[in-house]
């Protein structure tokens, strides 16, 4: 740990480091160990201070004030010892700081806080805190004990318990509904309650906010937007803390599915029941019957190009990685997972998602595979737009209380306290690709591929008519690239549907002899996405993103004779056949896209 000028630079919480956390009361006075102070009543509490700690006595505390008064400066003390530093609140009356300091490994620590001359009325005493070592490592879903999975099943089991407690409750804000809604929901003020007649709802009702707190915190989502990472990595961190409350186990750390290691869903979603610790077969909370029902059988596993992190994995820069991943694996596999594809239930719908335990599973893989990829240069990776960096979003703590926090001080795993476990590995293709040169900002050449073109209900095959010296500049040095060959990119513009086809579509070069080369896969998780202030999302007809695939090693591979693009539907699952999937397309969808071309960059 780096400790500047008192503060901490990155109080990362390594595994096997000390933690405490709890609220800072409002109260006037107390003695130097607090004795006399109470946290249990939510309605005097005022923030929250949380200490992590390695065992040489390195201490950062770091401070969040959520009901302070409006725009002060409030001095941060280490009870009768010294003090630390200055925490100033907005225009709401929250702020947050982290301070460093020396102190007795695993001693009993207590602070106090107040604005100069400690006006009664406006003081804070901490709970006494005692730092105990916690497991900070998120694990793969495969490689939890039975003492792990039963915590998982008993903190899942719990929030949804909540979910019956009164509106307004601390306990209802960490419930099961309460974090779906926060990402967000069918009803008013968020996405048409319509989506609700799509396959695979069943057990969901229109929702809408009934308070402050839901005013503050329900359909934040973030998709389609540079803060997709940002947020879902601020929303899992709070989401882990709520669910540790809801087990009463501090080491509850969130599971996360590799499915590019293993894509067949894992049992502990799958099974019906398991057997608890009293030898009595109960209801499994981690599985619901709305997702695909062969993956939920474990007779078929995701697809191959569902599960690639290839596209996302080369790209070099925050924003184009951001919507890479969003695109494949996330959106792919929240697709898949859904009983018939997106825009259906619980997965391939974004309001209907967060419902499903298995959501959090996927995220949280997400959020490592953002770790895998920052970690190759986290300086030049992380986002660095002082705009995004700034923007505040609202969730909910450990204790049912409502928080404010920055993106930039919730950022990197450091400063969150948490590590990915070195077990299952970042992807290879990772490795292999790198390192591999910027892509160029703006195209060195343009080919024209094909203009209005409807797909067909079954399989489509575009011959890529590419002039001969065309195809030599493909695949030649280029020097506006300091020699270096310029990335073939496939990029499709303008898809659009009548009607949500049901499938997902990959997108093959094919060359002689019917040889195919796998680009990447296109799905349609996004157009179900709630859109902006306008509330409800529009009809599900609608034009998704541009879509861009590197051809580079395909073209490569298969030569530079008479190649072909193929756009073929899929389930996104195994064990189906392209032809059984275009039978799932509605014969409405007519799903076409305006142009197609290659840029070479
Ligand atoms: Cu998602």
């Amino acid at each position: 740990m780096l400790i500047i000028g008192g503060l901490v630079q990155s109080a990362s919480a390594q595994s096997g480091d000390l933690q405490a956390s709890g609220p800072l009361v409002r109260q006037d006075s107390s003695d130097c160990g607090n004795n006399n102070v109470n946290g249990s009543d939510p309605a005097r509490n005022g923030g929250l201070v949380t200490i992590t700690q390695n065992d040489a006595g390195d201490t950062s505390a770091a401070v969040q004030i959520s009901k302070g008064t409006p725009n002060t400066s409030y001095d941060f003390y280490w009870k009768c010892q010294r003090g630390l530093g200055q925490v100033r609140t907005d225009a709401n009356g929250a702020g947050s700081g982290t301070f460093g300091f020396k102190a007795g490994a695993g001693a009993t620590l207590t602070f106090d806080m107040y604005p100069a001359g400690a006006p009664p009325g406006n003081k804070f005493q901490s709970v006494r805190l005692t730092p105990v070592r916690v497991a900070t490592q998120r694990k793969s879903i495969l490689q939890l004990n039975a003492t792990e999975l039963a915590s998982l099943r008993r903190g899942v089991a719990q929030m949804k318990a909540w979910s019956s407690e009164p509106r307004g409750s601390a306990n209802y804000r960490r419930s099961w509904i309460y974090w779906a809604n926060m990402h967000a929901y069918f009803g008013t003020g968020c996405a048409s309650a319509s989506g609700l007649n799509a396959a695979g709802m069943s057990g969901l009702t229109a929702q809408a906010k009934s308070n402050a707190d839901e005013n503050a915190t329900w359909c934040t989502c973030q998709h389609g937007t540079v803060q997709f990472l940002t947020w879902h990595r601020m929303y899992l961190y709070y989401f882990e803390k709520v669910l540790q409350a809801a087990s009463g186990d501090v080491n509850l750390r969130l599971p996360y599915w590799d499915y590019e290691s293993n894509a067949q869903m894992p049992a502990a979603y799958r099974d019906q029941t398991y057997v608890n610790a009293n030898g009595q077969t109960v209801a499994n909370p981690l599985y619901i019957p709305n997702r695909q029902a062969q993956l939920n059988a474990g007779t078929s596993n995701l697809a191959p190009s569902v599960v690639s992190t290839a596209n996302a994995m080369q790209q070099t820069s925050y924003n184009p990685f951001n919507s890479a991943l969003e695109s494949t694996p996330h959106g792919a596999v929240h697709c898949a997972v859904g009983v018939a594809n997106c825009p259906t239930g619980y997965m391939g719908a974004v309001p209907a998602a967060g419902n499903d335990p298995i959501f959090y599973t996927h995220h949280t893989n997400i959020d490592r595979l953002y770790e895998c990829w920052l970690k190759v240069n986290q300086a030049a990776r992380l986002p660095n737009n002082q705009g995004q960096l700034n923007a505040a979003f609202n969730f909910i703590d450990g204790t049912g209380a409502l928080v404010t926090r920055t993106v930039k001080d919730m950022l990197t795993t450091a400063q969150l306290g948490y590590s990915y476990a070195g077990g299952g590995g970042c992807p290879a293709t990772l490795k292999v690709r790198l390192p591999i040169s910027i892509l160029q900002e703006t195209p060195l050449r343009v080919y024209p591929l094909a203009g209005p073109t409807p797909l067909q209900r079954g399989t489509t095959v575009l011959p890529l008519k590419i002039a001969p010296d065309a195809r030599k500049a493909m695949l030649q040095a280029a020097p506006e690239k300091g020699g270096e060959t310029p990335r073939s990119m496939v990029v499709i513009d303008g898809f659009t549907f009548d009607e949500a086809p049901g499938v997902l579509y990959e997108v093959y070069v094919q060359g002689a002899g019917g040889k195919r080369v796998l680009l990447g896969v296109i799905n349609f998780f996004n157009l179900t996405a709630p859109h902006g202030d306008h509330g409800d999302m529009p009809g599900m007809a609608g034009a998704s993103d541009e879509k861009t695939f590197d051809a580079t090693d395909a073209l490569k591979t298969l030569g530079a004779g008479n190649t072909s693009l193929v756009i073929e539907p899929s389930t996104g699952v195994t064990g189906t056949t392209p032809a059984l999937a275009a039978r799932q397309i509605s014969p409405r969808a007519n799903v076409r896209f305006s142009s197609a071309r290659i840029e070479l960059r």
